[in-house]
Order: C-alpha cells, then sequence, then structure tokens
C-alpha cells in the first residue's frame, strides 16, 4: 500500500469510538488510500471492515452541494441569513425556549463547542441536546452519581492488562471490532477470561468462556448478586472503601434485591461471581444492553458499585470501561453538548460553574435549568412549542424511538434547518433548509475517543461544491444574529484553544476534564498534535483517575448506590408478545448514508431482517426467508425472518439501520416506544413490545440491475453491488403485466426484454437487455425467490443471457453470500476450502484464502462456520 502518490496524512476513523487512527493517501482525483495507522495508540494499525472500506465512501454521487430553500438551490449569504433571522425572530416573539438545536456525537469537537456556546450561551436557552441522548446519558449519569463528575476511569491498556474482560450488553466484536481484536489478542497471549453478558448470542459470545444470557433489563439484579458475595466473601476492599460513601445502603439494598428475574441457573451465576471475584485484574465493558435501558443509569451504578466495592478502578487491568459509540461521543460530552451539562464537565445546575463560563464567554446569562431532552425536544416540537429547529449530524427521523411521531413533529415545525452531507435521508427530506456540510476526509478538527485519546482529523480533500465546515455555519449564524465578537472564529484551532481555556478554569474549580497546557497551542502544533490522552495540564498527561481514591463530589468521596432491579417499561401479553431488542451490524454504520455506498460492506447483511426463536416460528407459522410483518403501539413493520436460536424463545432482534432510502418497512425505530430513564431520559430502544404475524405476500421478487431502481412495492430492501443494485420485493397485489412492472421498475419503457412469465402458477423472470448486455433482472414466485444471488449480483453490465435461468450453469461454483468483505470471500468457497483442504482453524483459513487476514471483523463467523463442518463431520 505504500507506494506513489502524494505523501500520507495522519488522521482518525470517523465510525465508532474506537478512534483509530488511519493514514490517508489521496489520489488527487477526490479518493485515497486508507490503512491503519501503525502508531494510533488505538489501534497500532489495526482497523475493521468498515474502516478499511472509508475509501469506498468518500465519491460525491450522494453529496449534498449546495445550500437550499424549501428545495431551490441558493447561495450561502441568502440561505445564513435567513437562517438567522428565523431563529432571532422566534426568540423575539416566543422567548429562547422557543428554538431547539439537536446534534451529535459524531460532530468533531470544535463544531460541537461552537454549537453549544450559541445556544446556551447566546441565544440562552439549554435546548441544545444531541444523539448522545440515545447513546451514552445513562452512562454520564451513572458516573456523575458514583465519582461526581463524568469520568472514564481507565484506558484501553488496562484491556491487555486484565485476566478477565466482562462485555454487559455490548456487542464488541461488531461494534468495537479493534477493541475485540486486541482482547483477543490477550486472551492468546495470557489467558484473559471472557464472559458476555447479553440476552443474545452475538458474535461476541465465540471468544468466549461464559455468556450470560440473561432476560432484558435485568442487569441490576444480576450485579446486585455480584455486590452481595463480594461482600459476603468479604472480597471488598476496606482500604479503599474509605475513600467511598454508601456501601452499607447499597449491600442491603443489594441483598434484598431478586435475583431469579435474570431467568439464569444458579450455577451460571455461581460461575460468574466466582470468576469476578476471584480475578483481582477485571475491566467490566458496557455499552447499549446497559446505557439504552429505562434502569439504564441504574444498571451501570450497579456495575460501578462492585468496582468501587473491590477497589478495582484506576489501576492497571482493573476497572469499569463504557465504550462510546460515536468517534466523539466523549468530545460531545467535554463540551457539554447534553442538555444539562456545560462545557469542560460543568454543570449547568451548579452557580458557580454557570458563573465561570458566562465570564469566560462573556455572555450575558447562562441558563439555569436544563433544556429538552431528545425526546422531549421532539414532542415539543410536535405540540408546537419549538418554532425553528436546528438538526445537524444526525438522521431523527430514523434512529429516534417513535419516528412516525418525530418525523411528523419536524414536517409540522415552522422553520426546520438540517445540516448534513447528503439531501437523501428521512429527515433532510423534512427540511425547510439544507446546508452542505463538508464530510470526514475534507474537514479539520478533534475527535475524543472511548479512553480520552483526543486524535486530530484532518483534511486531504477539497471541500466539493459550496459545502462548509459545521463550525464554520454555526459560526456565521452567530455573527449573523448579532454575536459577531463571540463567534469570530477563522480556524478550528482558535476554536479549540478556546475550549482548551476555558478548561483550565474548570481544572481550577475541581473538574476533571482538564487539557489547559494546550490553550496557547500554536497553529502548527495543532495541525501537527499527536493524540494525546486527558488531562493535558502543566501537572499531568493522560493516565487513570481514582486509583489515588480521589473522587470529584465536594467530599472527595466516591458513592455507592443503592439500586435495585426494575423491569423494562413496556410489558409483554396477549395483545404484545414478543420483546423486541434492537442493535447494530457488523458493516453497517447506523442509518447507512455513508457505509451503504459501500458494495463490499452491502455485502455481508443485504437485507433486514428480524431474528426469531425456532419455537416461536413454529407458533406463528412462520417459515424460513418468509417476511414477517411486526407491530407495536407506535407502529409497524416488515421484515425477513431469520429463524435462529441466538436469540431466547418470546424475543426478537432487528437492527437499526434500515431507513426509508434502504428499506421503508424495516426502519424499526417505528416501532420503538419512547419509555426513558427517570434519570438519564435516555430511550429505552432495546425493549420494546410487539405483536408478529407471517405476512401474507402474495408474490416475491428479487432483482439486480445496473441502474437506480424505482421502488414502489410494500416490502422492499435495496442495497448496493458492484456492478449495481439489488433488491428484494414483496406485495400483496399481484400486478396484472410483469413485463409492465418490471419495465417501471428498472424506469427502462423502451429496453429489449426477455420475459417468461406463468400467470397460472405465479412465476415470472423478466430480463431487460441492452443488446445482450443486461441492464436489469427480476424474478417473481409466490414463495420466497429461489435464485443464486450472489451469482445474479454480478450480471448487470453483462451477459444478460446468463441471468435468465436465476442460476449459475454447472461449471461454475457460486461464491455465497459474503462473510469476509475486505476481500469478498463467500461462504461457498469458505466451505469449500474448508472441505477440500482439510482447514482445521480460522487462521489455515486465512493462509488459504486470505478470509480474515485484514481486519478480523469476520473471525467470528469464520469459527463458527468452521465449527459446524466439524460439527457436521463428527455427526457422519
Ligand atoms: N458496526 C457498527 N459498529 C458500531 C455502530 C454501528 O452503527 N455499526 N455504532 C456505534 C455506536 S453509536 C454505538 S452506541 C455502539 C453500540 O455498541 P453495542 O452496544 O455493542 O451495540 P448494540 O448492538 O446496540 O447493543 C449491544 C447488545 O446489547 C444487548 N442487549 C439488549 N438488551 C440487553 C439487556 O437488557 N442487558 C444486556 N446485558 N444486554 C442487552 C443486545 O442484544 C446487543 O447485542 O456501536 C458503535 N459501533
Ligand atoms: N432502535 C434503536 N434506535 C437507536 C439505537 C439502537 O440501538 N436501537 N441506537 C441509538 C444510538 S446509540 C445512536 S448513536 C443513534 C445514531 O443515529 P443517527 O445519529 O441518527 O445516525 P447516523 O446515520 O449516524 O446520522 C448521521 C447523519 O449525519 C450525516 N453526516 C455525515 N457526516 C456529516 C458531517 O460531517 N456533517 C454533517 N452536518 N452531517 C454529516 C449523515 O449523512 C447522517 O445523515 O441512533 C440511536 N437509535
Ligand atoms: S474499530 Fe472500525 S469503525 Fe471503529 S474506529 Fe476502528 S476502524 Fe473505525
Ligand atoms: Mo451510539
Amino acid at each position: 500500500m505504500d507506494g506513489a502518490g502524494l505523501p500520507e496524512t495522519r488522521s482518525a476513523c470517523p465510525y465508532c469510538g474506537v478512534g483509530c487512527g488511519v493514514l490517508l493517501r489521496p489520489d488527487g482525483q477526490g479518493g485515497m488510500d486508507v490503512r491503519g495507522d501503525p502508531d494510533h495508540p488505538a489501534n497500532f494499525g489495526r482497523l475493521c471492515s468498515k474502516g478499511s472500506a472509508l475509501a469506498e465512501t468518500v465519491g460525491l454521487s450522494q453529496r449534498l452541494l449546495t445550500p437550499r430553500i424549501a428545495g431551490r438551490e441558493t447561495g450561502w449569504d441568502e440561505t445564513l441569513q435567513l437562517v438567522a433571522d428565523k431563529f432571532s425572530e422566534a426568540i423575539s416573539q416566543h422567548g429562547p425556549d422557543s428554538v431547539a438545536f439537536y446534534v451529535s456525537g459524531q460532530l468533531l469537537t470544535e463544531d460541537y463547542y461552537v454549537a453549544n456556546k450559541l445556544m446556551k450561551g447566546f441565544i440562552g436557552s439549554a435546548n441544545i441536546d444531541t444523539n448522545s441522548r440515545l447513546c451514552m446519558a445513562s452512562s454520564v449519569a451513572g458516573h456523575k452519581r458514583a465519582f461526581g463528575t463524568d469520568t472514564v476511569p481507565g484506558t484501553y491498556e488496562d484491556l491487555e492488562e486484565a485476566d478477565l474482560v466482562v462485555l454487559v450488553g455490548s456487542n464488541l466484536a461488531w461494534c468495537h471490532p479493534v477493541l475485540y481484536q486486541r482482547v483477543l489478542a490477550a486472551k492468546t497471549q495470557r489467558g484473559t477470561r471472557i464472559v458476555v453478558v447479553d440476552p443474545r448470542r452475538t458474535a461476541s459470545c465465540d471468544g468466549a468462556d461464559l455468556h450470560l444470557a440473561l432476560r432484558p433489563g435485568s442487569d441490576v439484579a444480576l450485579f446486585n448478586r455480584l455486590l452481595a458475595e463480594i461482600y459476603q466473601g468479604g472480597a471488598f476492599d476496606a482500604d479503599f472503601l474509605r475513600n467511598t460513601t454508601g456501601f452499607d445502603a447499597a449491600i442491603q439494598t443489594a441483598m434484598g434485591d431478586d435475583v431469579s428475574v435474570t431467568g439464569l441457573s444458579e450455577q451460571e451465576l455461581a460461575a460468574f461471581c466466582k470468576l469476578w471475584v476471584g480475578t483481582e485484574k477485571v475491566v467490566t465493558i458496557y455499552s447499549q444492553g446497559v446505557n439504552q435501558s429505562t434502569s439504564g443509569s441504574d444498571k451501570v451504578n450497579a456495575i460501578l458499585n462492585c468496582h468501587l466495592a473491590t477497589g478495582r478502578i484506576g489501576k492497571p487491568g482493573c476497572g469499569p470501561l463504557s465504550v462510546t459509540g460515536q468517534p466523539n461521543a466523549m468530545g460531545g460530552r467535554e463540551v457539554g453538548g447534553l442538555a444539562n451539562m456545560l462545557a469542560c464537565h460543568l454543570d449547568l445546575e451548579n452557580p458557580d460553574h454557570r458563573n465561570t463560563v458566562r465570564d469566560f464567554w462573556s455572555s450575558s446569562s447562562v441558563p439555569e435549568a436544563p433544556g429538552l431532552k431528545a425526546v422531549d425536544m421532539f414532542r415539543a416540537v410536535g405540540d408546537g412549542r419549538i418554532k425553528a429547529l436546528w438538526i445537524i449530524h444526525t438522521n431523527p427521523a430514523v434512529s429516534m424511538p417513535e419516528a412516525n411521531a418525530v418525523q411528523d413533529a419536524i414536517a409540522r415545525c415552522p422553520f426546520t434547518v438540517v445540516s448534513d452531507i447528503t439531501a437523501n435521508t428521512d429527515t433532510a427530506r423534512l427540511a425547510d433548509v439544507l446546508l452542505p456540510a463538508t464530510a470526514w476526509g475534507e474537514k479539520d478538527g478533534t475527535v475524543t475517543n472511548s479512553d480520552r485519546t483526543i486524535s486530530r482529523q484532518r483534511s486531504v480533500l477539497a471541500a466539493p461544491g459550496q459545502a462548509r465546515a459545521d463550525w464554520d455555519i454555526l459560526a456565521e449564524v452567530g455573527r449573523r444574529m448579532g454575536f459577531e465578537d463571540a463567534f469570530d472564529y477563522q480556524t478550528p484551532a482558535e476554536i479549540f484553544r478556546e475550549h482548551a481555556a476555558l478548561s483550565g478554569m474548570a481544572g481550577q474549580i475541581g473538574r476533571d476534564f482538564d487539557i489547559s497546557a494546550l490553550a496557547d497551542i500554536s497553529d502548527n502544533a495543532y495541525a501537527d498534535l499527536v493524540p494525546v490522552r486527558w488531562p493535558v495540564t502543566p501537572n499531568r498527561i493522560g493516565g487513570r483517575f481514582f486509583g489515588d481514591g480521589n473522587f470529584f463530589h465536594a467530599d472527595k468521596k466516591a458513592r455507592l448506590l443503592p439500586v435495585s432491579w426494575r423491569p423494562p417499561a413496556a410489558k409483554t401479553g396477549p395483545r404484545y408478545p414478543y420483546r423486541l431488542n434492537t442493535g447494530r451490524l457488523r458493516d453497517q454504520w447506523h442509518t447507512m448514508t455513508r457505509t451503504a455506498l459501500s458494495p463490499r460492506l452491502s455485502a455481508h447483511l443485504p437485507e433486514p431482517f428480524v431474528d426469531l426463536h425456532p419455537d416461536d416460528a413454529a407458533t406463528a407459522g412462520i417459515e424460513p426467508a418468509d417476511l414477517v410483518r411486526l407491530s407495536s403501539r407506535a407502529g409497524t413493520g416488515i421484515l425477513r425472518a431469520r429463524i435462529s436460536d441466538t436469540v431466547q424463545p418470546g424475543q426478537l432482534f432487528a437492527s437499526m439501520h434500515w431507513t426509508g432510502e434502504t428499506a421503508p418497512s424495516a426502519r424499526i425505530d417505528a416501532l420503538v416506544e419512547a419509555a426513558t430513564d427517570p434519570v438519564s431520559g435516555q430511550p429505552e430502544s432495546k425493549a420494546s413490545v410487539v405483536a408478529m404475524t407471517r405476512y401474507e405476500a402474495a408474490w416475491y421478487g428479487f432483482a439486480v440491475s445496473a441502474d437506480p431502481m424505482m421502488l414502489d412495492s410494500e416490502y422492499w430492501a435495496l442495497a448496493r453491488t458492484a456492478a449495481g443494485y439489488r433488491a428484494e420485493l414483496a406485495g400483496t397485489l399481484v400486478p396484472d403485466n410483469w413485463e409492465i412492472a418490471a419495465r417501471r421498475l428498472f424506469a427502462k419503457p423502451n429496453a429489449e426484454a426477455i420475459t417468461v412469465q406463468d400467470r397460472v402458477r405465479g412465476f415470472a423472470r423478466i430480463v431487460l437487455h441492452d443488446n445482450g448486455t443486461l441492464l436489469g433482472a427480476l424474478f417473481v414466485s409466490p414463495r420466497p425467490v429461489a435464485v443464486a444471488r450472489d451469482y445474479l449480483i454480478a450480471l448487470p453490465g453483462g451477459d444478460a443471457q446468463s441471468a435468465l435461468s436465476g442460476q449459475p450453469g454447472q461449471d461454475v461454483i457460486s461464491p455465497g453470500p459474503v462473510l469476509c468483505s475486505c476481500f469478498g470471500i463467500g461462504v461457498n468457497t469458505i466451505l469449500s476450502a474448508i472441505e477440500t483442504q482439510g482447514l482445521m482453524s480460522v487462521d489455515a483459513i486465512g493462509v488459504a484464502l486470505s478470509a480474515g487476514t485484514n481486519c478480523g471483523s469476520c473471525r467470528p463467523e469464520l469459527a463458527e462456520l468452521l465449527l459446524s463442518v466439524q460439527n457436521r463431520e463428527a455427526a457422519e
């Protein structure tokens, strides 16, 4: 990969909170090569499948390049004046709380700081909240309750030094793949044991010594059992407990809690407690299975209680580790992006903190009361209290619970501005004003990853069209609203320095986030900034917090909290008998606006599905590959059934990724109710209740095409392929003529057609071509379509005749669905190599085929495939 061309530039991956370093080599034509940065302390050169495919997502085909007002392309001057006028008008007529910003943990720190300063310092409202409310709010609340501030105590190095790593509600193998690889490497080297606590058997379980498939929402009861055993076994650290308060109450509550609600056996519980209590160096990693819950904050504190009671915190190889989702979830917390926070981990409700920030900003006032949290914010939009709304770098029409109501609310809002890199999102479609932002690869600033390491994102591509950086757009609106001096920024470096200076004042009043040693950083030094873990003060750089027993409550002591188990808000019953869990897939990022541009990433799981247990499939009369209809009090959906014992009976799992752009009936947040944690305001995205029936399709279709398709059937799901597009379709009304339907689908009214139709039995095959070159092929069947999809997707642009049979000729072996997306290697290819070459290990597969040797994200699935062959052979 080293070689000719322009020099490489260091930057950071824009996806997950691992915060991997990347080396970018632009090709001078708008493209680039991407590889892992061997010197970055998060990844030491590794990348996962998403990071490896970054170069495939920087094209301009879907980009928004010009500001738009009501769909009309405009210039910046007119557009930003309109934005400033509309916000000013709403404020003067209805007060500052009639406007709101909804922003994102994917903004760079500099963007985020400006947004927060504009709203809290100058507009004079705290109505700025962020998608981190859906993500990290419970961790923030838990940290603040226990430590007095939102501090992540440990570092990634702890993963190499731990003897036990417990993953609670975290599918690390798919969501933080490079960290999972670090844990697996440690397992090989020092025999680290891994426990997974998740109702679902995930890819992360493949490397685990123990999987506790607890009942949804019962984590507090599990950790209370652990705390009780820590106490009864005398495993608490009496010395360390002097730095804490609340131990007795926490123990008492823990002993009174009912562990049977976890559904785990006495043996499983004993095994877990024995491992945890008996291993000094334990890191407990937790993520959305903990946070996204109506008892999310209590779950966090139940975990923190165990670490505090044993003093296993802030020491090498020990501690709780809240892995952050978005690349700058931590930066957003640092700048105070949440409606109840101020910049630099200062608290909105603390008058000293407010005054410090107000004086520093020379602003007239800083609001005293917290602003609206995400769910309440969109409710306020819906009932007309918010007159002007600005959504930046997030897609709430897809990702918020009760997404249909959110969509309606945004549509009804008198004035909505959306800043995005594309106009093709469900949210952007509802905007009055669209602002084109520069994208990753084009913009400059900093991000903070899960272990407090600040890294630079650097631009290597020119801003296309009229696109401008988010901080720059925000600052200009601030100036046009009359705050010229406060938003007189020319570069992100200036903003960074200001934030660093404020953090010094926060440090002086006893806050953890202090990067004041960077307050005078020169433009050149900022340009060259190497990854650095905060704090960064004249006396201290990086390191762990709390090993010394000093916490951030006024008395310097940590709090153990008495917390007891509560069930999820929604109850299953005859009407809604299933519990719907939602989450992520290996190769897609959220609402897919970037990852779905990559054919490689789209190949892993190209269609939305719902996992259901075989027993439930039998009860509901659902067969493999059927479509199912899900319905909840909030909405309905149609998804492909994947019958699987990875989920427990009564539970379903669906991913959060699909949207109006890719599969409208699978926009899963349409079904998720907006119940929230009373402390953090975080919604319970993982425990909705739904009904499930077979979707009685009259026809099913599968289509491949070279060009975009015009999809309008009741069910459809679209994905990119190397040769164009693929789509799954279904409906309840059969068109009169499939050829006409196919011409409409492919938008090719005049193309030559080869048509095979059996109207009586309901089969059809239509191949449209141009002189023998395949333009599009549609396969229709009254049952789920059985054709060789992985064979067909390669054909558009090639020989049309080869498509007609839907299957490869006898001499061609179909590669099967892609498993290793880095090298595009299919399941059949791997199976055949395992069988013919007698491969015995994942490494042997790598040697034979390269599969699994780049990012390693598919290694758990390779291991499972190997096991399935070995089990089959053993049974034969
Ligand atoms: N590939 C990929 N990686 C990503 C992202 C992405 O979109 N795609 N997004 C990033 C972001 S923003 C985030 S926040 C992280 C999220 O990373 P994770 O939190 O690891 O991902 P999820 O799949 O949302 O949920 C994790 C697990 O919680 C489990 N769970 C559900 N209910 C419970 C429960 O009651 N208790 C317990 N213990 N577990 C439960 C689910 O079964 C699921 O396996 O991923 C980041 N990384
Ligand atoms: N059911 C369910 N719902 C969930 C979750 C779940 O587990 N289950 N998880 C929740 C969590 S943890 C999260 S973090 C959220 C994520 O949900 P969202 O934040 O809504 O999802 P993204 O697709 O990341 O949205 C980012 C948007 O920013 C745009 N964009 C990209 N780059 C830039 C840029 O540089 N500037 C600007 N202005 N825009 C840009 C993208 O095109 C995209 O439209 O979803 C939440 N919703
Ligand atoms: S683990 Fe993957 S998605 Fe996350 S930062 Fe690293 S390369 Fe990017
Ligand atoms: Mo997230």
